[in-house]
């Protein structure tokens, strides 16, 4: 737009000296060095590993902003709707490898580097992990990136640049201790942007005022201003330019007079804690996964971030200098869950206080503009806002939500007169004390598609929690988006050698765009050679983790044993209990076993990773039990390898992505009901391992897709939960008797003082048993006893293998957001011209 206006001899002096991306050897040693030697100050005789990690880093950033501003200058001149991805977590992990691999050119820098003296692997682990997140729901956002960047669609991410991300877990004496993860001395692949900021007011007060024409208007006065200032990370897609913007904001105390005052005023200490008080807004992530805690902070966390992407998404609106009613034709916010709800808020409080819009135009404005993801039934996640609190840090805008209520429950007295509950049942604000705002009921009612993330899931808030709503908007406004992961990051980055092996039997590594040409591996699973190489590469992927584990717990396992494998946030739901009774119930048994029959049973090791949020006193008991089991069973010298327990400490993508490549067998074993969808199912399958799981969340259509024969599903359904847990409430209760076993053997002082693990035990027996664990029990360790005897027949198990991954095609993220775009955002992919295909 602003292009036009250039003269052209002024474009062809830039265009003459203007960056040209990077494609040979030469060049990236150039730019290498170059970086070394001038923007790090050193030279050959004092650059370290992770100084040449910072100079190929380095280079590569030059790279990607090269793309990143075509791009973004391509995007502005075609003029299309663009996706806006609000999400209050992006667990992006390393950016390196994954930016090599995106542009094509990891081949080429190895041999760069190699020239130079260094390994490119060695090099690459000096990265520290970008981990602005807690689990499934951040390591989501990230995936989406790369598909929609892939993809070719106009996409920004809008999030938070903590400046602690999650805690770094260290394991003492058993225990979990959280270090903070300072994670930002060197981050080569943010561009902060001073130019770009936006002030963000809290507190203060609503006054009504009358306008020129009559109308009675609302000024919102006084209180705080924070400062927002964007910092921009590159999103490079895999084969294509296209290299989409995450926006972070970070908080800083605004320039202006307010301290300037104080400090003249000789206030001087009372302006340094206003200055840090507006930093602490983006210190830290909220380090809880699937929990709520209503905090104040956390909402200011919330509504700083949301007004700040809004006001840059209205500012690139208006450049187009379109009507308002075009709003939703240009723009597309997607909410990844209830945090930024209050962008609903904010988005009808600009058009109706400040564009001065009628509010009915507004309010279909900013209904036809977002969507609203829903990860989680579990009440504890579910956010409400004490009203008070809202009133006081959000005035204006709590009145705005009460007028939404207001009209949304006129309207539903008038289709439902004669129903008397349904109004309180449906109503944005609980009747509580105090009383509460429910988010979820805000999102519902302020956008246009509300999706789950798996059918079940998608199913169960149908039918449970947002019932009402169904009857009230509808059946059309819910929808299912099951997800995905991308297989840039969790195949061909994570298990490079499978993917080098894929590649030569299809013919090139087009199914890293297309997912579901992974089918044709069937054509080859009686390939006697493809089937040795996928053992050994199998074997190779155990040994590094083998190797790993001996290095951070100094325990020695057999790369030949059975990997059982389960690693995720610590969570009653998620029942890593039940995973760890079980190990107990094997270790008995061995230790029952005559001498000579010890030979019988498979040689195991079971590796555990995770976080527990650090206020979660039952999950950082989960962990301690593990981590006890572990000292006894690894020290037994009748176990020997028969069993081995491992707690790898501070799992976080980077660890994630040598581990799943690394499994036979993973668990999924959520009461079933309770794990929306789970993601990290999908990356051990697309890396050639088994599941044992729950019919839960996508596990379900994981065996609809690979076949049953090929995973271990056990365990109650969930329809059956709801009954279970009424039986038990009443009394109807009976501990498994393999169970209760397990129990005697903990009580017994076997794993270190009884009283240490009571708590959890007393979960199950006494407290009755919410997450059914003694329900599951018998069925779990009978179908662990199933893979046992299949991992015998290892000519089976390698079938069951490739089979599955052949299918899992459709679990790519680039299907996923291919739906989102078909099916909610109504976006068109740019086009890239000849050229780029
Ligand atoms: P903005 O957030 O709308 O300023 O756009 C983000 C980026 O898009 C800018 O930094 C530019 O790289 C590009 N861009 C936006 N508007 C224009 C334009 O009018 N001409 C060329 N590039 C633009
Ligand atoms: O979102 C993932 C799903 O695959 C998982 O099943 C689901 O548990 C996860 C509040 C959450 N749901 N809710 C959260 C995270 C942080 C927080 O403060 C809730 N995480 C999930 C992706 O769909």
């Amino acid at each position: 737009i602003v292009e036009a206006t250039i003269p052209e001899p002024l474009r062809e002096a830039w265009r003459k000296y203007s960056a040209k991306p990077f494609t040979q050897k030469s060049e990236i040693e150039l730019e290498f060095v170059r970086h070394i030697e001038t923007t790090l100050a050193r030279s050959l005789f004092n650059c370290d590993e992770l100084a040449a990690y910072s100079g190929i880093a380095l280079a590569f950033r030059d790279r990607l902003i090269i793309e990143w501003n075509k791009t973004q200058q391509r995007q502005t001149f075609a003029d299309q709707k663009r996706i806006y991805y609000l999400s209050l977590e992006f667990l992006m992990g390393r950016a390196l490898d994954n930016a090599m691999l995106n542009v094509g050119l990891k081949d080429v820098a190895k041999e760069a580097l190699g020239d130079l003296g260094f390994r490119i692997e060695d090099v690459i682990s000096q990265e520290h992990d970008a981990a602005l997140g807690n689990g499934g729901l951040g390591r989501l956002a990230a995936c989406f990136l790369d598909s929609m960047a892939t993809l070719n669609y106009p996409a920004w991410g809008y999030g938070l640049r903590y400046r602690y991300g999650i805690f770094k877990q260290e394991i003492v004496d058993g225990y979990q201790v959280e270090i903070p993860d300072y994670w930002l001395d060197f981050n080569p692949w943010e561009f902060p942007r001073h130019d770009i900021t936006v002030n963000v007011q809290f507190y203060g007060t609503v006054n009504k005022q009358r306008d020129t024409q009559g109308r009675t208007t609302h000024i919102w006065q006084g209180g705080e201003t924070v400062q927002a200032v964007a910092y921009d990370v590159p999103i490079p897609g895999y084969g294509t330019p296209t290299t989409n913007n995450l926006r972070l904001w970070s908080s800083k105390a605004t320039s202006g007079e307010f301290n300037f005052q104080k400090f003249n005023a000789g206030d001087y200490e009372s302006a340094v804690a206003d200055e840090q008080r507006a930093e602490t807004i983006s210190a830290v992530l909220y380090p809880n996964d699937n929990l709520e805690r209503g905090k104040e902070l956390r909402l200011k966390q919330q509504y700083f971030w949301c007004a700040a992407s809004l006001y840059d998404i209205v500012r690139r609106f208006k450049k187009t200098k379109r009507a308002w009613n075009e709003f939703p034709d240009q723009v597309a916010i997607q909410l990844n869950d209830t945090h930024p709800t209050l962008a609903i808020v904010e988005l009808q409080r600009i058009l109706v206080d400040i564009e001065v819009l009628e509010w009915d135009e507004a309010w279909h404005i900013v209904t036809h503009t977002f969507g609203y993801t829903n990860h989680t039934v579990l009440p504890e996640a579910l956010e409400k806002w004490s009203v008070p609190m809202m009133q006081n840090l959000l005035p204006r805008h709590l009145q705005i939500i009460y007028d939404i209520n207001l009209f949304f429950l006129q309207s539903v007295e008038k289709r439902f007169p004669t129903d008397r509950d349904i109004l309180a049942r449906v109503s944005i604000i609980e009747e509580s004390h105090p009383k509460m705002v429910r988010m979820a009921y805000l999102a519902i009612i302020g956008s246009q598609k509300v999706n789950g993330v798996a059918e079940l899931h998608s199913d169960l808030i149908k039918t449970t929690i947002f019932k009402d709503f169904v009857d009230i908007c509808g059946p059309d406004k819910f929808t299912n988006v099951t997800n995905g992961i991308t297989p840039r990051r969790w195949l061909h980055q994570a298990n490079p050698r499978l993917s080098e092996l894929i590649a030569s039997k299809l013919g090139g590594y087009g199914f890293l765009k297309d997912l579901a040409l992974l089918e044709e591996l069937e054509d080859f699973i009686n390939d006697k050679e493809f089937r040795k190489s996928w053992v050994e590469i199998k074997l190779m992927n155990k040994t590094r983790l083998a190797k790993h584990i001996k290095e951070a717990t100094g325990y020695q396992v057999n790369p030949n044993a059975l990997f059982d494998v389960q690693v995720k946030r610590i969570h009653e739901y998620k029942r890593q209990q039940l995973n760890i009774f079980g190990v107990i119930h094997r270790y008995l048994a061995i230790k029952a076993m005559d001498p000579k029959e010890r030979a019988k049973p498979v040689p195991r090791v079971s590796i555990f990773g995770g976080k527990a949020a650090p206020g979660y006193w039952m999950a950082k008991t989960i962990i301690h039990l593990i981590n006890k089991v572990a000292s006894v069973i690894n020290n037994d010298p009748d176990v020997g390898d028969l069993l081995k327990v491992i707690f790898v400490a501070d799992y976080n993508v980077s660890k994630a992505e040598m581990i799943c490549p690394a499994s036979d067998i993973s668990e999924h074993i959520s009461t079933a009901g309770t794990e929306a969808s789970g993601t990290s199912n999908m990356k051990f399958v697309l890396n050639g391992g088994l599941i044992i799981g729950t019919c839960d969340g996508a596990n379900i259509e994981i065996t609809r897709e690979i076949g049953e024969q090929n995973i271990f599903l056990f365990g109650n359904l969930a329809e059956d939960v709801e009954e279970l847990r009424h039986r038990h409430y009443y009394g109807d209760f009976k501990l498994d008797m393999h169970l209760a076993k397990v129990f005697d053997a903990i009580k017994g002082g076997m794993f270190g003082p009884p009283d240490d693990f009571a708590a959890l035990l007393s979960s199950v027996e006494s407290h009755s048993d919410y997450y059914l664990v003694s329900d599951d029990f018998l069925s779990y360790i009978e179908t662990q006893e199933l893979v046992d005897e299949a991992f015998r027949n290892q000519d089976e198990w390698t079938d069951k293998c490739i089979t599955s991954v052949a299918r899992m095609g459709f679990f790519s993220s680039d299907r996923v957001i291919t739906e989102y775009a078909e099916s909610i955002w109504n976006v068109e992919q740019l086009d890239m011209g000849k050229e780029n295909e």
